[in-house]
């Protein structure tokens, strides 16, 4: 589309919508305007791309979370409307930021949300039929603020903003029946453009509607609540995205959630299947491959299983192969606590024909089981309904074709420690398939400045083909390419100072070695190991044992489920030492502590192009992946982390050299768990370590007589009734990573040195590319 033509959409679109011009047009009526026109130049091609791909085998990609994050810069990126539109907007004389005050899609907590949302990118700019079945919240992750250095929340109203990218699909909306209500559900579609303009791809997000609409009845009895109670009920079942990550009680709504997705998008695959196949299922599992992104959407087995039963006259072993055929299941945790369990009594209350057919699976698993000689006490042990619990994850493995990790050290550890009895029954069902991330928008969008540099030194293609990036090792021993880089970082990082000062009021500047953590606030991430660390090196700089210390900017992002208390107090103790540590004569100019608000995807664009040190510190073994490590690499930071997840691969790729590994590994981890006594032998022997964990207790920080403060300390020292001291291992390795830390801020002193091992991290990020994630499912498990 070219300009002029362009600028008519959009104009036309403000006249017709608002009744106003592009000089006079608020910023969401821009976005509106600019939004639908890009909207009307890739239709076509949408069209085009559906009817293409429905001719052929295909991926459907369940996942209760999407992640997208704002969808309008990207989409004009991938549609190659960005530059056209920036123009548009200077001739015009508008800022093309102010678009940035529309919120972000956030209907996703972290990790696996996101990695959906790279998927659907990577499928589309490569022309692979995948598309993504999910749920249309009308709230997403709530916003967060620090009020006092304590976390609140608000809620995240993003549709308020008008929903520009989805059309409503009313045509294709269908009945999800519940024992005690009945709903429809009704499709808003997503285009996912390809980068390039390959192929449009399709999102299909469910809205929850009642199907009665408003009770005159009720209202002329002036029951007014009650005229309106269908409506109520039917949309509180998609109104906010459940804000847990890794861990859940399982909740009567959660459920409800997951059926309803799950069962309208069966719903929708099988009645597209029987419009071009009729009655004949011999063929569904040839033309369709279900991901199920975690056990989340694992319903989706008994689900098509009672469809082909009870709507199509199957019997459940025609029925059970068809869907152990169709489907494949990724794991993405090994943390007991997030292995989705529900109880029966609450299954039964929500969907109780599903119970049925959960229960025909079971019986069926046991029988083949005995067949292959396993002895009763074995089954029982691994049974889907043992006790009064339905296992998501072994109906998983049992009722699919594969299973997956997301990182060669997950996959592993399934294999040989968490899943490991499954791993004997079914061993060519494991695979791997380590995670990625679209370089579209972690490379191409958000660091435009060091995609100019690499298209200079390259050519364009690596967007598509990120493995070009080898061609950039060459000039690591030019020095005024190496200067060029350290350059573009300091720019990004003067960005980020900038937004910094607007949004968290907070003095930086770019000469600071920039060290960030952001991701979900977890205990297994430890973001209260990096909290010590500063006051280490705060407690060391008062005592003037740092000379000429590199000034350090520890920057923070995370949010905190709004029940998890643990994880709130660690926030309030990172702003408490910010309090100290920003407000210190003796540290304030080589020391800087920064809580970012609100950390989402946005912010998470601006952050990782600007960080020097890369944070990925979780306990050996407990981190599936991670994917902000991916992120931060490719934007040339250095690591600093544990031998865990995908951090394991990232050293493989860019070399020891290059990045800064400590701590416990897996094996040492489960070595020192049986004998592990912090408290003895740590705590009471290592004098850094008290004064720093004393923090907590003796009245250096006040957490507002909340208690938590206390309770992280008993934590770490004493334990609590459900777990031993420590058992994310802080204290283990406590001197380990504040030595490397250290040692890495003082190596950025050189910064040609370190310039080269950011260049080379740049270099070896190819493999990081969901594109390549993406071909290896398509290959390798969807076998398109
Ligand atoms: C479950 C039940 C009820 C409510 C919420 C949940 C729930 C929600 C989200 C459970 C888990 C999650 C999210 C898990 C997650 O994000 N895991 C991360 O997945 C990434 C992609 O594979 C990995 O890179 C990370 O290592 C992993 O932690």
């Amino acid at each position: 589309m070219d300009k002029n033509t362009f600028l008519s959409k959009i104009s036309d679109n403000l006249m017709t919508d608002y009744r106003t011009t592009i000089k006079e047009a608020t910023p969401r009526q821009l976005h509106n305007a600019v939004s639908r026109a890009a909207m009307t130049d890739i239709m076509p091609l949408w069209n085009d791309s559906e009817k293409r791909h429905n001719s052929r085998r295909r991926a459907y990609y369940l996942s209760a979370e999407f992640l997208m994050g704002r969808a309008f810069y990207n989409n004009l990126y991938c549609a190659g409307l960005l530059d056209t539109a920036k123009e548009i907007f200077a001739e015009n004389g508008l800022d093309f930021t102010c678009l940035e005050e529309i919120e972000d899609a956030a209907l996703g907590n972290g990790g696996l949300g996101r990695l959906a949302a790279c998927f659907l990118d990577s499928a589309a700019a490569h022309d692979i039929p995948l598309n993504g079945y999910g749920i249309r919240y009308r709230y997403g992750l709530f916003k967060q603020s620090i009020g006092n250095g304590f976390q609140q929340e608000s809620a995240d109203a993003w549709l308020d903003y008008g929903d520009a990218w989805s059309v409503r699909a009313d045509n294709d909306a269908v009945l999800v029946e519940f024992a005690d209500q009945a709903v429809a559900a009704v499709p808003y579609d997503m285009p996912i453009i390809g980068f390039g303009g390959k192929a449009v791809n399709t999102l299909r997000l469910w809205q929850a509607e009642s199907t009665k609409g408003f009770d005159f009845g009720a209202f002329d009895n002036q029951e007014y609540l009650k005229a309106s109670e269908d409506t109520i009920l039917a949309e509180a079942i998609s109104d906010v995205l459940y804000p847990n990550d890794n861990t859940e009680k399982g909740r009567r709504l959660r459920l409800k959630q997951q059926y309803f997705f799950v069962s309208a998008s069966i719903q929708d695959i099988v009645r597209r299947y029987k419009k071009s196949h009729g009655d004949d299922f011999s063929e569904f599992s040839k033309l369709y491959a279900v991901q199920l992104n975690d056990t989340h959407p694992t319903v989706a087995i008994p689900e098509l299983i009672r469809i082909l039963m009870f709507g199509e006259g199957m019997s459940f072993n025609e029925a059970f192969d068809i869907a152990q055929k169709t489907f494949n299941y990724t794991n993405h945790t090994v943390m007991g606590e997030a292995l989705e369990k529900w109880s029966i009594d609450l299954f039964k209350g929500v969907i109780p024909t599903v119970y049925e057919i959960i229960k025909l699976i079971d019986r069926h698993m046991k029988k083949e089981f005995a067949a292959k000689g396993l002895d009763e006490g074995k089954i029982n042990s691994m049974s889907i309904i043992d006790g009064n619990l339905i296992h998501m994850a072994r109906m998983a493995i049992f009722g699919t074709s594969h299973t997956n990790g997301v990182a060669q050290l997950h996959t592993d550890i399934l294999k040989n420690d968490v899943l490991n009895d499954w791993y004997k029954i079914y061993p060519e069902r494991f695979q791997n398939k380590t995670n990625g991330i679209t370089p579209r928008r972690w490379l191409g969008l958000c660091n435009p400045e060091l995609s100019a540099l690499i298209t200079e030194k390259i050519g364009s293609g690596w967007e598509t083909e990120l493995d070009k990036l080898q061609g950039l090792k060459k000039y690591v021993d030019d020095g005024s390419v190496i200067d060029r880089f350290n350059n573009i970082k300091k720019e990004k990082k003067q960005q980020l100072c900038d937004y910094i000062k607007e949004h968290e009021g907070i003095d930086l500047t770019p000469d600071f070695i920039f060290d960030i953590q952001c991701k979900r606030l977890h205990e297994y991430k430890r973001q209260l190991l990096n909290a010590f660390s500063i006051m280490d090196i705060y407690f060391k700089m008062k005592d003037g044992k740092l000379p000429d210390m590199q000034p350090t900017a520890f920057i923070f992002g995370a949010k905190a489920a709004p029940a998890y208390r643990r994880a709130k107090g660690i926030i309030k103790y990172i702003n408490e030492i910010a309090k100290l540590v920003n407000n210190d004569p003796d540290t304030k100019d080589k020391m800087k502590v920064i809580f970012v608000q609100n950390y989402n995807v946005s912010y998470a664009e601006k952050l990782m192009p600007a960080a020097d040190l890369s944070e990925q510190i979780s306990t050996a073994g407990l981190e599936a992946s991670g994917t902000g490590n991916m992120k931060f690499m490719l934007n040339g930071a250095v690591t600093l982390g544990t031998y865990d997840g995908a951090n394991v691969e990232i050293v493989e790729e860019a070399g020891w050299e290059n990045e800064y590994i400590f701590g416990a590994r897996v094996e040492e981890i489960e070595q020192i768990r049986p004998r592990y006594n912090p408290k003895e032998k740590i705590y009471y022997t290592n004098e850094r370590v008290k004064r720093v964990i004393n923090t907590l207790v003796d009245g250096t920080f006040n957490d507002g007589d909340t208690g938590m403060f206390g309770e992280l300390y008993n934590s770490l020292i004493n334990g609590a009734s459900w777990h031993k001291p420590d058992n994310y291992f802080l204290l283990a390795d406590f001197e380990g990573y504040v030595d490397t830390k250290l040692r890495a801020i003082y190596d950025y002193k050189n910064r040609n040195v370190f310039g080269k091992k950011c260049w080379m991290n740049i270099a070896n990020a190819g493999k990081f590319s969901s594109d390549r994630t993406v071909k290896q499912y398509a290959e390798e498990l969807w076998k398109l």
